[in-house]
């Protein structure tokens, strides 16, 4: 079993007792016994696949499964027809569009679900799709979202009544008159149009489901890849009418979500569909290039940016226009209230006098979704953004980029801070921070090095950028997905023993919640974390909440459980008190007993405590035995994680091949819970940042084909292409969250593109190259002074 480190003093590294605590879950994920979904064996169960649509636009003119249905291993074949005679052909996306589960009409991007086979096993029911004859008219295709607005421009969202184009929004944030008259006074304004480029997630483990309907009971359980169960289960109910409680699902192990297990696919939908329809079981996992071409992309940004400042470099004002892809549905996954996510925190870590940006939404024929990818909401569009810019701001004023930034970063006296697009940062240092990185990274140093390398015709770049996140989502008051509040339940309950047991309603894919719950408990109570169970990812067990993406389970779902903690301690007291006979007030806690008050010696433990409570101890009026506690955290602000990034690159000039040299990360994530899991968590999320800045990327030709639907085309990193991270911290608590945590599981996906580009294009001395920077890219980019997206 896991040993408990030593709680060591505490210390800036360690405001939370049992620190670097190696992962509970650990002990079952290094010997293989980790349970997936696709691990999940139930008697009787049937496999399903789906036909995939070759076209990226195409008119279905007839389908006849005849053949397939043929097949002696086919159970079943489940078209759009049979799920329109349910009612389930088309389903509300998470931003309240409609998505076909089974095209019907026409389908609309390339690998979009056409027919749902479910077969005795897998190979059969993969095999049987090749039975299944489509005849397609295909239709031009929309694929460059700059075009999707013409006027003759194929409408691709004809099922919508009365849809005459491919516009699904405009929105706007800040003060545009403001913003103009900044522009107008500036003595520079810089302008750059950038693309973050559609990339995917690719989490380890594909999305799948088991879904097994009991015809008797008429309940239906699901083990499932979500990253949020009670959303899920709550949608499940709404879409398929059936009630709440007759609906179980489970999240078993995760091998991986990064935002691309927030959304229901209609895979899970046509898995539910075949248990109904054949009164088994039924699996359905994907494969890699299903998951790659089919399932939440993220990005797909086109960006148009203005930056003014005055001559001696103070920034007044940016301006951002943006073009955003969101494929043939709009399901991006975001609170409701935000078409765009989060983005409108472009204005990042500066002071400046006014902010302005537009974004506009459009349809395309390709995958549908938006938000994914350790996003934070769009916050990682929002930072690259904000951090090209300014380093183009930097070139242009001839100044050094770190010292642009210094000059402009929120001052600590600044804070809470009201951002010119009104989010409300809660505390931060900045100017620390970067001085921190500044001093790992040896900076100056860096500097001479690369003039004197310069002199001697060698590609040496240097990259910086600060980020500030936003992650917690959200205070009710400002935000809900599909109208359900963003709050988070937790119930705890303290054996007669004084071990206990946690329920969340929050769910780990991988950042290791069962570890660092119980630290939160094991805080708050003194009781040893290993003594403490985390439940989580089973609807029948846990409390109502929204689940963990956005970063939100520390925030939202951690400040419940210091909360819940607190109120099984305040009941603590009083049964304390009755224990020792004194009045509850003249009693102390010390982490782990309450003692009186200026005789310490009389105690009692908070394992003898729990003991009381269940035994015949006479309890004070108005006390109930046991000792439990159960709360809903609804979160009053969102927290404010920040950090400073240095990134040192060397491009071959001859072949534009770039190597990452040194990556420097000072991260603030306020009070630190478990810093190895941080560094974990940071260290993912920078390897994540050098691959989109220089691999990742999912294109497409002007047929709609997808490019980037294996592992061959869609580059991830790997060991080799990042270098040994160096990382530092600050620590500056959140004011308002009970333990003063800040999110840290997207930052350094968040914070990082930028630093990476920022090198490379210093490097080679362009101002502005699109990601990914791939050698051929950074060859023409050096060659022609830019690069087409
Ligand atoms: N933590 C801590 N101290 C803090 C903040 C966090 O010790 N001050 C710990 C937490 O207790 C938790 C981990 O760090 O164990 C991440 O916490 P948090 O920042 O709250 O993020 P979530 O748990 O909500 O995770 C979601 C986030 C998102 S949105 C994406 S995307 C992403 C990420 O986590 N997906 C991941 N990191 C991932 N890591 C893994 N291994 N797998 C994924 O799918
Ligand atoms: Cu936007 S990826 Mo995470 O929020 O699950």
């Amino acid at each position: 079993m896991t040993t408990v480190q030593e709680p060591a003093a505490a210390t800036e590294e360690r405001p939370i007792g049992y620190g670097r605590l190696k992962r509970k879950e650990d002990v079952r994920f290094v010997r293989g016994k980790g349970r997936y979904t696709d691990d999940v064996q139930l008697p009787g169960m049937l496999h399903g696949a789906i036909l995939r649509s070759p076209f990226a636009h195409a008119r279905i003119v007839s389908i006849d499964t005849s053949a397939a249905e043929a097949h002696p291993k086919v159970r079943a074949v489940i078209t759009g027809k049979t799920l329109e005679s349910m009612n389930l052909a088309w389903v509300p996306t998470l931003s309240l569009d409609t998505q076909a589960v089974l095209a019907t009409d026409k389908v609309r991007f390339q690998g979009q679900e056409v027919a749902f086979v479910v077969a005795e096993d897998h190979y059969s029911a993969r095999d049987a799709l090749e039975l299944i004859d489509v005849e397609y008219e295909p239709l031009p295709p929309v694929i460059d979202p700059r075009r999707a607005l013409d006027p003759d421009a194929p409408i691709i969202r004809d099922d919508l009544e009365g849809k005459t184009d491919n516009h699904i929004f405009d929105w706007e944030s800040g003060n545009k008159a403001e913003t103009d008259a900044v522009f107008a006074k500036a003595d520079v304004v810089v302008t750059q149009d950038m693309l973050y480029p559609r990339v995917h997630p690719a989490p380890m483990e594909t999305c799948g489901v088991v879904a097994d309907f009991d015809k008797v009971d008429g309940k239906l359980t699901l083990w499932s890849t979500t990253q949020a169960p009670h959303a899920h289960r709550t949608i499940y109910a709404m879409v398929a009418g059936l009630p709440e409680h007759k609906i179980r699902v489970i999240a078993p192990d995760i091998g991986g979500g990064f935002g691309n297990k927030v959304g229901i696919y209609p895979g899970y939908v046509c898995a539910v569909v075949g248990s109904i329809v054949t009164g088994k079981p039924v699996k359905w996992m994907e494969d890699r290039s299903e998951n790659l071409m089919s399932t939440s992309f993220a990005r797909d940004y086109h960006m148009h940016g203005e930056i003014a400042a005055t001559r001696e470099g103070k920034i007044l004002g940016v301006r951002v226009k943006v073009l955003a892809d969101h494929g043939a549905f709009n399901n991006q996954a975001q609170p409701t209230k935000y078409p765009a996510g989060f983005f409108h925190i472009f204005t990042g870590s500066y002071d400046l006098e006014a902010a302005h940006c537009e974004v506009r939404g459009v349809y395309t024929n390709k995958a549908p979704g938006g938000v994914a990818y350790a996003c934070s909401f769009r916050v990682t569009e929002a930072v690259y953004l904000i951090e090209r810019i300014v380093d183009c701001l930097a070139a242009e004023l001839g100044m050094d980029p770190a010292e642009l930034r210094m000059k402009n970063l929120l001052r600590p006296e600044q804070f809470p801070y009201e951002c010119k697009t009104g989010w409300v940062y809660d505390s931060g240092d900045y100017p620390a921070c970067l001085r921190k990185a500044m001093d790992i990274a040896g900076y100056e140093e860096l500097r001479k090095e690369q003039a004197e390398k310069r002199a001697r015709g060698e590609l040496m770049g240097i990259g910086i950028s600060f980020f500030t996140e936003t992650v917690g989502a959200g205070p009710r008051k400002h935000m809900d997905i599909l109208g359900l509040g963003m709050a988070d339940g937790c119930e705890l309950r303290v054996h007669p023993t004084g071990k206990a047991v946690v329920r969340l309603s929050v769910q780990t894919q991988g950042q290791g919640h069962e570890t660092t719950f119980a630290q939160i408990i094991g805080e708050e109570l003194g009781i040893p974390p290993e003594d403490i169970d985390v439940v989580h990812g089973d609807t029948d067990q846990t409390p109502f909440g929204l689940g963990t993406y956005g970063s939100r389970s520390t925030p939202v779902s951690g400040a419940a459980a210091a909360v819940v903690a607190r109120k099984v301690r305040d009941k603590a007291r009083l049964i304390a008190g009755a224990m020792l006979e004194v009045s509850p007030e003249d009693l102390e806690w010390e982490k782990g007993r309450y003692f009186v008050k200026g005789d310490p010696e009389k105690s009692k433990t908070i394992q003898e405590i729990a003991f009381a409570a269940h035994s015949d101890l006479e309890l004070p009026d108005g006390v109930e035995g046991h000792l439990e506690a159960q709360t809903v955290y609804n979160p009053p602000e969102m927290t404010y994680p920040f950090g400073a990034y240095i990134c040192v690159v060397d491009v071959d000039p001859g072949t534009g091949q770039v190597k990452v040299r040194r990556f420097i990360a000072v991260d603030d994530c306020g009070t630190r819970i478990n810093p190895m899991i941080i560094e974990g968590q940071v260290h993912g999320g920078l390897a994540d940042g050098v691959g989109m800045a220089l691999m990742e990327f999912i294109g497409f030709d002007s047929d709609g084909n997808c490019l980037g639907g294996s592992f061959m085309d869609y580059l991830i990193p790997t060991a080799l292409e990042v270098p040994a991270w160096e990382l530092g911290h600050t620590v500056t608590p959140s004011p308002h969250h009970p333990i003063g945590a800040k999110g840290i599981g997207e930052s350094a996906t968040v914070g990082s593109p930028a630093a990476v580009v920022n090198a490379v294009l210093d490097a080679i001395g362009v101002r502005h190259a699109d990601m990914p920077l791939n050698p051929s890219r950074v060859w023409t980019a050096m060659k022609y002074g830019s690069v087409e997206p």
